[in-house]
């Protein structure tokens, strides 16, 4: 896109990309800029460590890593930045993001890494979460979350009237 990025997605693989695809949408979906990007922190690290060391510089408010494994790409990242970052943990491997959950919810304190679930619900609230964070500076961008929450209070609204069975007890 256009511009200068606000929000970065980083993936420890390409094979990560078809996962993230909630992500990318999102953040179209609200007009956000971004970049998207695959690095490792164990295959690339220098490549991380210095994305992150620049990232405020280049004008980047918020950073998405997301990664599959051992996933310790979203804490690197974060190690190497005081911007706010979102780690996605990766389904898949032996243990189905099982341990790319624990890795990145289970940071030590100190630094920092907000971690989102395993699976498309995580993908798309890390976008969300991402969105969130920058409407906090940006009117524009607070009265586009405040429509995609009526609009999705609607729909479950507009559901429950479809659904609904009247009390059959008598
Ligand atoms: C992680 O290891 C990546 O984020 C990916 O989810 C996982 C496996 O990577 P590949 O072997 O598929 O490249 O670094």
């Amino acid at each position: 896109m256009a511009g200068t990025a606000k929000v970065a997605i980083l993936m420890g693989s390409k094979n990560d990309l078809p996962k993230l695809q909630g992500t990318v949408e999102t953040l179209q979906k609200f007009g956000v800029l971004f970049t998207v990007r695959v690095m490792s922190a164990h295959r690339t690290p220098e490549v991380v460590a210095k994305f992150a060391t620049d990232a405020a510089a280049a004008g980047l408010q918020v950073i998405i890593a997301a990664a599959g494994g051992a996933a310790h790409l979203a804490g690197v990242v974060a190690a190497h930045t005081t911007l706010p970052v979102i780690g996605i943990p990766v389904e898949g491997g032996a243990l189905n993001g099982l341990d790319a959950l624990l890795s990145t919810v289970q940071m030590p304190g100190g630094i920092a890494v907000a971690a989102v679930g395993i699976g498309s619900g995580g993908a798309t609230n890390a976008a969300l979460l991402a969105v969130q964070i920058l409407a906090l500076q940006d009117a524009g961008l607070a009265a586009k979350f405040t429509k995609f929450r009526a609009d999705q209070r609607a729909k479950v609204m507009q559901a429950d009237a479809e659904v609904t069975i009247a009390d059959t007890a008598q």
